[in-house]
């Protein structure tokens, strides 16, 4: 009974953080130009970042993993779009990519067991909706957690 408890408890939590990671309120924004590794946009690790994508908009982040660790990872949509999300290393060869082909309200998501270093992420617009009033593109959050 406990134990089933407890594993109730832990869904309803996960549930919880799930949809704070989708609606936080207190968000970096991200810079353009960041459309190659080179002008990738910095963020934290435990932070949100906002931005807009759209067919010839790439938006490249990078990071620091300071310890051995499951890093999980979460692209915010709500808008039409389709996005996918990439993972690549210091080498910026890449490690994962993330996606759907559903449009809508369907989110990219997955963890990676990530040795110290540098990483970089990638959003990358696929298909839907082009732009959503007032600025260009389709707007998405991601954090690194
Ligand atoms: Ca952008
Ligand atoms: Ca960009």
């Amino acid at each position: 009974m406990y134990r089933k408890l407890l594993s109730l408890l832990m869904i309803l939590s996960l549930t919880l953080t799930f949809s704070v990671n989708c609606f936080a309120t207190s968000y970096i924004t991200e810079s353009e130009f960041n459309n190659n590794f080179s002008v990738a946009d910095s963020i934290r690790m435990d932070s949100y970042v906002t931005g807009r994508a759209t067919a010839g908009d790439i938006d490249y982040f990078v990071f620091n993993n300071g310890a051995p660790d499951d890093i999980s990872f979460l692209l915010c949509n709500g808008y039409g779009a389709n996005f996918d999300l990439r993972l690549y290393n210091g080498s910026k060869q890449l490690i994962y990519s993330a996606s759907s082909t559903s449009r809508g309200n369907v989110n990219e998501q997955f963890s990676k067991f990530l040795l110290p270093g540098t990483y970089y992420v990638s959003v990358v617009w696929m298909g839907g909706t082009t732009s959503i009033d007032p600025a260009p593109g389709v707007p998405y959050s991601l954090e690194v957690y």
